[in-house]
């Protein structure tokens, strides 16, 4: 049976199918390509019960404005959108109840725009990884892998 199926006349099927398998995977998710992408997602070390920061910048290649409207993880009690700024030579922190994401990039950085993690349930070491969830109005939700890295 099996070397029935890998004989002469079956060879160029199979070849046929590989090829289609290839073609697919390479671009089964067309939106994909062109719709938000997610660069350099890192987040600083923090103690359990602390807080820390995940930062990354989303790159909006589609032709429409997109929007953050929350950020979910089990790595913290809470997981809120924030906005660092200066108020009279104070940085302060804002909660964003959402960030508007127009096409081209939008940056979170430290001193800027951040996703605040408030009461870590573990430590975060360096090189440490874990999940976040990210819902766009339009992209949906997104999972991400963050890494634990020094600023
Ligand atoms: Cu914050």
């Amino acid at each position: 049976m099996i070397k029935n199926f890998f004989s002469k006349q079956k060879a160029p099927l199979l070849f046929l199918f590989v090829t289609l398998a290839l073609i697919l995977a390479a671009c089964g998710t067309p939106a994909e390509s062109d719709t938000l992408q997610i660069n350099d997602i890192w987040a600083r070390p923090g103690f359990a019960a602390s807080n820390s920061a995940v930062y990354f910048e989303i790159d909006n290649s589609t032709s429409e404005a997109d929007t953050l409207l929350s950020a979910s993880s089990d790595i913290a009690q809470a997981v809120e959108l924030h906005m660092s700024m200066m108020d009279a030579g104070v940085m302060k922190m804002m909660q964003q109840h959402d960030v508007p994401l127009p096409v081209g990039q939008t940056e979170f950085k430290p001193g800027g725009l951040h996703v605040m993690l408030i009461g870590l349930n573990d430590d975060l070491n360096t090189g440490d990884t874990f999940d976040l969830t990210l819902e766009f109005q339009l992209a949906g939700e997104k999972t991400y892998t963050v890494t634990v890295k020094e600023p």
